[in-house]
């Protein structure tokens, strides 16, 4: 299947800016392409995997692909989908930001020969005089006034610099145009107008037969009207100490039935026989949630690798299942993140009083009744006894213990001294 064909079954195309003219040379011929990000933050989160993967869709078909990480334009800020001026980063932030990001990008593609360029290396070297000569004069301001992300921004204001924006991302396009023979710039659909912006200028420099395309990505949608990508504890972010892997795991294996084929065809790289399989499986059995485990597991090996789809199991397992006896400290941290969490201290307790100590429970009366009723757990074992010693030295190297209260309100101590 020809490459734009196969995004368009994955759902994966919102605009391009001449479909069979791209389908043609993209058959003819192995050709460069690109996507930019900008080091505002030092992390990726999920949303911004999507142009990204669908690069490295590209690469596995045959073409050359470039990550761009924006040290440059990051230093200005894309006023795009921003409602107002944004606040200047410094340049010492912008580079550590730019390191971490190149960091994640050769984590998630070092391996498949994709190339990764910084435009801070062009960008910085041009002079002020040069920047209005060569580039500045082929810009409209009718037009660029015109453009969706200054047009909305009129009303409340918007400074030169940002105004700018777009002539700087297009001189990236026409630089890798040049020095990497790159002919498509794909993003999200708020790029349109920044790669469009490019285009025109290339065709005014190098002619109206330059070969140059724009193709973008739909804005990700969920069934239920609420935001792609957030949980309640914000973005769902690719460094694994913001987001852990089971977190990340646990937030693909969540995903609403009305979503999880769209979701598969976006992230994952399993065939559309595949995904077709999974699709009638979740039509036939959906509470079997095949289609979501698949999606987790195939999203987390990409991102973290096998043995965190594995620990994430694991962990999801012995929670599921309440036996957390052979979990290891590392998979407590993680499973336990968003629990209750109280701190204690190595000595041995008796359970009625460590129960109220922590707090868990609420009295010692509750809590010799929640014992004899058989409704709490220590370190995974149902505990009747009034006289029970908690002793933390007892499991997990003496550095926790899990309690649980019921069938799945769980709690973590942990020995602080
Ligand atoms: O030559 C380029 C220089 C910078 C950029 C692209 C090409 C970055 C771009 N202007 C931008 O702001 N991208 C966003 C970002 O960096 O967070 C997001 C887009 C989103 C998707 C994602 O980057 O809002 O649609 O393209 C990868």
């Amino acid at each position: 299947m020809n490459i734009i064909d196969e995004l368009k079954w994955r759902g994966a195309v919102n605009q391009t800016s001449d479909e069979e003219g791209l389908k043609k040379l993209t058959e003819d011929k192995s050709i460069g392409i690109y996507c930019g990000v900008d080091p505002t933050g030092d992390s990726l989160h999920i949303g911004h995997l999507i142009p990204f993967i669908m690069l490295k869709r590209f690469q596995m078909a045959g073409h050359r692909a470039h990550i761009l990480i924006g040290g440059g334009t990051g230093s200005i800020g894309d006023p795009s989908g921003k409602k107002a001026e944004r606040v200047l980063q410094s340049m010492e932030q912008v580079h550590h930001n730019e390191q971490s990001l190149t960091g994640q990008m050769k984590h998630l593609f070092g391996r498949d020969n994709i190339t990764i360029v910084n435009n801070y290396d062009w960008l910085s070297q041009i002079d002020l005089l040069t920047f209005l000569r060569d580039y500045g004069k082929l810009f409209n301001v009718n037009t660029m006034l015109n453009k969706e992300v200054v047009a909305s921004r009129l009303e409340v204001g918007i400074s030169f610099t940002e105004f700018t924006y777009q002539i700087l991302q297009s001189i990236d396009f026409y630089h890798l145009y040049k020095h990497n023979d790159v002919q498509l710039q794909i993003g999200g659909g708020d790029q349109w107008g920044n790669i469009t912006a490019g285009i025109d200028m290339i065709h005014k420099l190098e002619g109206n037969d330059a070969k140059v395309f724009a193709l973008t990505i739909p804005l990700m949608l969920k069934a239920d009207g609420t935001k792609f990508g957030k949980t309640e504890g914000g973005a769902v972010w690719l460094d694994p100490e913001k987001t852990t892997p089971y977190e990340f795991y646990q937030f693909w294996l969540n995903q609403d039935d009305r979503d999880v084929v769209k979701y598969l065809k976006y992230f994952t790289f399993l065939s559309r026989n595949e995904i077709d399989k999974l699709a009638e499986k979740l039509k036939d059995e959906p509470e079997k949630r095949e289609a979501q485990r698949r999606l987790a597991e195939e999203v987390t090996s990409f991102v973290h690798g096998e043995e965190a789809v594995e620990q994430a199991e694991h962990i999801s397992k012995a929670l599921f299942s309440g036996d957390v006896k052979d979990l290891t400290a590392a998979e407590i941290e993680q499973g336990f993140k968003n629990m209750p969490t109280v701190e204690i201290t190595s000595e041995p307790e008796n359970i009625v009083d460590w129960l109220v100590n922590t707090e868990i429970e609420k009295s010692k009366r509750q809590a010799r009744e929640d014992i004899t009723n058989g409704a709490i757990y220590i370190n995974g074992e149902r505990i009747r006894d009034l006289k029970f010693e908690i002793d933390p030295e007892s499991a997990f190297g003496g550095k926790f213990v899990i309690a649980r209260r019921g069938k799945k309100r769980y709690f973590l101590a942990k020995v602080t001294d």
